[in-house]
């Protein structure tokens, strides 16, 4: 049975994580498919990406029975986390972390590497690294704080608090909590919505808040005019702006 299922409705390609008898934790395979199926999602007819979890949850991290006292934890790391994390930070679309159930440990960084958080109400969140003694790695200390701030970051990090997805709403970490039944359609309704948009403006935003991270004001807003100037070639911008002349919707096509 494959680690990682890829579907397709329309211009949204869903990519979830299958071990759900260990709620999706990460093996040498499983990190494989998930980078082949990063890849896959360049393709310019995919507009939106959803990422989830099979059964109860959306992923507990590491593959604990898959640790060994003679490894390379850096290189491991750098060879599979690393890879998937920045294929999502670099894919020119938006990635949906539909985070179904339990989201522990590098399963967190993962979700937390998207874009968007959806959470279904079944859902929760932990650290789960310190827990065993790890620091928050495959990006945990770089989104995690930034979605959260430092001292509640750290705060979080550190205690292994389970966190529930009301919790996670009122901290900022999930942008929507959905009851379970609903979940799997609100999150299609979400990523059509966003499949449907002006694609090349999407990605140029996911870029620009990016890099606002680490730029000073007058680098962003150089780097805005470039954007810009870019977003106003496409045939979107033509688009968006005739359908405001004409009163009606406009039928992005992602060109
Ligand atoms: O060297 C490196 O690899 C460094 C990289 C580290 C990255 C990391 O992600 S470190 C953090 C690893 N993750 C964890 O420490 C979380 C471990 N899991 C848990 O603490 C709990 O399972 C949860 C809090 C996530 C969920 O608890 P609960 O009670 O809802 O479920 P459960 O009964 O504990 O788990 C269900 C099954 O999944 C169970 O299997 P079984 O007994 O029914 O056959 C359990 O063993 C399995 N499972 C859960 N998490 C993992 C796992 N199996 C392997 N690895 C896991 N991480």
């Amino acid at each position: 049975m494959a680690e990682v299922e890829v579907s397709h409705d329309c211009a949204v390609q869903t990519i979830t994580l299958n071990r759900p008898d260990k709620l999706n934790a990460f093996t040498h395979a499983l990190h494989g498919e998930l980078q082949a199926a990063l890849e896959e999602a360049r393709d310019p007819a995919v507009r939106a990406v959803v990422i989830t979890g099979a059964g109860r949850g959306f992923s507990a991290g590491q593959d604990l029975t898959a640790f060994g006292e003679a490894r390379d934890v850096a290189a491991m790391l750098r060879a599979t986390y690393h890879v998937n994390v920045t294929a999502i930070r670099s894919l020119e679309k938006p990635v949906i972390a539909a985070v179904n159930g339990v989201c522990a440990g590098a399963g967190l960084s993962l979700a937390c590497a998207c874009d968007i958080r959806l959470a279904s109400d079944a859902a929760f969140f932990v650290p789960g690294f310190v827990g065993i003694g790890l620091i928050p790695d495959s990006g945990g200390t770089y989104f995690i704080q930034r979605l959260l701030g430092t001292p509640r970051a750290f705060e979080w990090m550190t205690s292994n608090r389970r966190l529930t997805a009301a919790e996670a709403l009122a901290w900022g970490l999930v942008s929507e909590v959905v009851e379970a039944d609903a979940f799997s359609a609100r999150v299609a309704e979400h990523a059509a919505g966003l499949a449907a948009a002006p694609t090349r403006a999407i990605a140029l935003t996911k870029r620009l808040y990016d890099e606002a991270a680490t730029s000073t004001l007058e680098e962003q807003l150089e780097r805005e005019a470039a954007a810009q100037a870019e977003a106003a070639q496409t045939g979107d911008f033509r688009e968006g702006v005739a359908a405001f002349g004409e009163k009606r919707e406009a039928r992005f096509s992602g060109s």
